[in-house]
């Protein structure tokens, strides 16, 4: 009767989610079908035809097909949905190492834990220890593992994160101390996806512009928090690194920032056949300072027309 119980387990996590999401009527459907396949005397599995499940009481057609879905694939695609997963993996606790799709599912199973937040909170309370196949050694590993999501290999489209960026800009040039704000990295750059959102602040009080960012309602899981950087991720679970400089520095900051990195190495090869140093501090002969306000300045002491983000790459024009 091992699928009587689990499936009915399914259910009733069915009938919670839809329950949060205020649909009346079918979390009672969802709970009384769980009742009865709590209470049948054999296992569902011995019902080969759907008519024959329908005819139980409390289980119509759509419940007997989820059932059956179960039973072909040990899944139920509607409550994968209802938790917003993929493959039943939630997507971001994949990312944390040390927990494959197994433990991940035990997890979400057993303690409710769908996003790295829900496990580093999971883990910091002491509640995975307790679970089968869970050591104290392995829940503080992966406790110091959620906070090293960092080398994450997911991208998202870049339709999907303008919203989340416009966002984002608005907010933090409102923090009191920001005198300008942009976002650089590959975003800048018009590419079709990211992997993370980069943003520029100019400030002269990077310690409190920093402790004010990190408290906007949208940051959530900060994982780097200093007065020169600032990495979050969002709710959506994409990264943000924030980086705070002078305002003397802001162009050649945010020419390195929104790279390509190629871009990066070209400029610096032209820097360098001319005995000078480009970084992400400005560009430099010897100690004395040839640009770095404005990218534009940076471009023009090279002898190179200024180039559009999205031209960025490692060939100069
Ligand atoms: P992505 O996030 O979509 O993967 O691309 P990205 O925005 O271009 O890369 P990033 O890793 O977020 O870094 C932002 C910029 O920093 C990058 O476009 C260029 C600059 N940069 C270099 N060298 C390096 C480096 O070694 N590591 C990193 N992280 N950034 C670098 O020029
Ligand atoms: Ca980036
Ligand atoms: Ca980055």
């Amino acid at each position: 009767m091992e699928n009587n119980a689990r499936i009915a387990v399914l259910l009733r996590q069915i009938a919670a989610l839809l329950e949060e999401q205020g649909v009346d009527f079918k979390p009672t459907a969802y709970r009384r079908a769980a009742k009865v396949l709590d209470e049948l005397k054999r296992d569902v599995s011995s019902f080969k035809e759907l008519k024959e499940l329908e005819g139980l009481p409390g289980i119509g057609e759509s419940i007997a097909k989820k059932i059956q879905e179960y039973l072909k694939t040990k899944r139920i695609a509607a409550l994968d949905k209802l938790l917003g997963m993929q493959g039943g993996i939630p997507p971001t606790l994949m990312e944390v190492e040390g927990l494959g799709p197994k433990r991940a599912r035990q997890l979400q199973m057993a303690l409710g834990i769908q996003t790295v937040a829900d496990l580093a909170r999971a883990a910091g309370q002491g509640k995975l220890k307790g679970l089968p196949g869970f050591s104290e050694t392995m829940q503080a590993k992966l406790l110091a593992n959620t906070k090293r999501v960092s080398e994450r290999t997911r991208r998202f489209p870049r339709e999907e994160l303008k919203d989340d960026v416009a966002t984002l800009l608005k907010k933090i040039r409102s923090v009191s101390g920001v005198e300008r704000c942009e976002v650089a990295g590959s975003f800048r750059r018009e590419k079709e996806t990211v992997g993370d959102i980069d943003v520029l602040v100019v400030t002269r009080s990077a310690k409190n512009v920093s402790d004010a960012i990190a408290l906007l309602p949208f940051v959530r899981d900060v994982v780097a928090h200093g007065d020169k950087k600032l990495s979050f991720d969002l709710k959506s679970g994409i990264r943000v690194d924030i980086r705070l400089v002078k305002r003397d520095q802001w162009g050649a900051a945010l020419l390195y920032f929104t790279g390509s990195k190629e871009h990066n190495i070209a400029l610096r090869k032209r820097a360098i056949q001319r005995g000078w140093k480009l970084n992400e501090y400005g560009l430099f002969e010897g100690e004395k300072i040839i640009a770095s306000r404005e990218e534009e300045d940076i471009y023009k002491a090279l002898e190179l027309p200024y180039t559009e983000p999205r031209q960025r790459t490692d060939i100069l024009s």
